[in-house]
């Protein structure tokens, strides 16, 4: 009996030995997050499969037919044709439910789902009236050349090929879920709960508690304002505008372990927006890149940095990867009714989501994540369920960053930091399409 309480006992003691290593302290100390706005995967890096044939890309074969019902009406296939600046198409729940099941219908959003398909983004699309070329546009995507900054990136550091929005649906919701894990059941951008604020506990939060350091910094409106738990007094200082503290925080080594950067997101004569956002010119984006990755290599807190760019939403561009629909976690159990009944079971679709850290391998392709559950994918939720490992922090913020996929291993398969990484960005081949008109 004694003999086996010591056994016991020294059974335990190994395991928490084994917990302790596996909680070795990770090599990054502060985690810059930039969210642009609204293009799918395949819109602005599909092509990048031309150059690094393993990213799940364009191939040139992809298709959607003119009406998703009819499988022999005429089809429109991808193009490599995009422009910097493009008109703005269909990302709101409902058009998003046509452009990946082909079809309007809601019956679904509660039971088993077909698999989506993927077949409706010119058929959603030529029902805006936008004219005969719109379609065209929304099948159209970007060849590497054209975005230098977004493709140097990807292939420097890593390139997630299968991280998805966290809702099908528009900007705000995804944006929270970025940060919190959750919306409250949010499903559109309802102008009035904005104003109010929306309740539910961010990473922020879960940051300060630890005992460690936040910053948004803005250009226009902080986006973040949106949770109410940042409008407090004692967070006021934390919002700091983006000029001139963003590149002074750099250069001084200042930067928080969660850092955000918001983007201009009004377009101004003076001052373009440069989210990314259709009709917002991506060249403008691009700059801000590019600015953003050049001040963080160097700083001296570098070596110490993982700065992550996401899309919230896909912004209605087509992509051929089908939406995951299986064993998707309702965050808090809280559902949508605006403008439909939504359970939060299934994602949005696939977005260009870059990681960068001299921790990481160059030409890094990320896929799909098999753990912590079968089902995991990643999608924004995968930011907080990373920086809690990162930060070894004690709780997760809703059941679906607990069941988010993580990406900590691609900072644990170096023993030093890179010396190679780029220290500028090429320069824009052209500024946009419209400067030359
Ligand atoms: C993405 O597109 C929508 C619709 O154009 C627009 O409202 C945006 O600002 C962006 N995100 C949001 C706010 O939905
Ligand atoms: C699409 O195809 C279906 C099935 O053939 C047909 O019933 C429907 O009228 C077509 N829609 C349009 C807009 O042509
Ligand atoms: C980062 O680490 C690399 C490789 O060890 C080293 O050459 C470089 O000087 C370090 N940079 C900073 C800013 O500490
Ligand atoms: C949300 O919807 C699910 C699935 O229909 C249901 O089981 C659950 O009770 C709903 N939650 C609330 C708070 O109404």
């Amino acid at each position: 009996m004694k003999k086996r309480s010591v056994l016991v006992l020294f059974h335990l003691l190994l395991c928490s030995f084994y917990v302790v290593d596996s909680n070795v302290e990770s090599p990054i100390k502060t985690v810059v997050v930039l969210v642009m706005e609204n293009r799918s995967f395949d819109h602005m890096l599909g092509w990048l499969k031309r150059l690094n044939p393993e990213i799940d890309g364009l191939t040139g074969t992809e298709s959607n037919p003119l009406n998703a019902s009819d499988p022999s009406s005429d089809h429109v296939f991808v193009s490599d044709q995009a422009e910097f600046v493009d008109p703005d198409p269909g990302h709101s729940f409902r058009a998003i439910r046509e452009q990946v099941f082909g079809s309007k219908k809601s019956v679904d959003e509660e039971g088993e789902f077909e698999p989506p398909r993927m077949n409706g983004f010119v058929q959603q699309a030529r029902g805006m009236n936008y004219g005969p070329d719109f379609a065209e546009r929304v099948m159209s995507a970007f060849r590497p050349e054209v975005i230098p900054v977004t493709t140097t990136l990807a292939m420097e550091f890593a390139v997630f090929d299968r991280w998805f929005a966290s809702a099908p649906t528009s900007t705000q919701p995804n944006r929270m879920y970025v940060h919190s894990a959750t919306s409250h059941g949010a499903i559109s951008n309802v102008q009035a709960d904005l104003t109010a604020g929306y309740p539910q506990k961010p990473i922020f939060t879960s940051i300060a508690d630890a005992g460690l350091t936040w910053n948004v910094y803005y250009q226009n409106i902080p986006a973040t304002l949106f949770f109410k738990e940042l409008r407090k007094l004692k967070n006021l200082l934390k919002f700091k505008p983006y000029f001139p503290w963003f590149d002074m925080d750099c250069k001084n080594g200042k930067l928080a372990n969660y850092v955000v950067v918001e983007q201009r997101y009004f377009d101004l004569k003076t001052e373009p927006a440069n989210d990314d956002h259709p009709s917002h010119d991506v060249a403008e984006g691009q700059k801000l890149i590019k600015e953003v990755y050049e001040k963080l290599r160097a700083s001296p807190q570098w070596n110490q940095t993982l700065f992550l760019i996401t899309y919230d939403e896909h912004g209605g561009f087509y992509d051929h990867v089908p939406t995951p629909v299986t064993g998707i976690p309702n965050p808090d159990g809280l559902n949508g009714s605006h403008p439909d009944f939504f359970s939060f079971n299934r994602l949005g679709v696939r977005v260009p989501t870059i990681a960068i850290s001299p921790w990481i391998n160059k030409d890094s392709v990320v896929h799909e994540p098999s753990w912590p559950t079968a089902t995991s994918q990643y999608e924004h939720s995968s930011i907080a369920a990373t920086v809690k490992e990162i930060f070894n922090l004690p709780s997760f913020l809703t059941k679906r960053d607990q069941w988010a996929g993580t990406f900590h291993h691609l900072f644990t398969q170096r023993t030093q930091p890179r010396d190679d990484c780029p220290s500028m960005l090429v320069p824009l081949p052209i500024f946009s399409i419209c400067c030359l008109l």
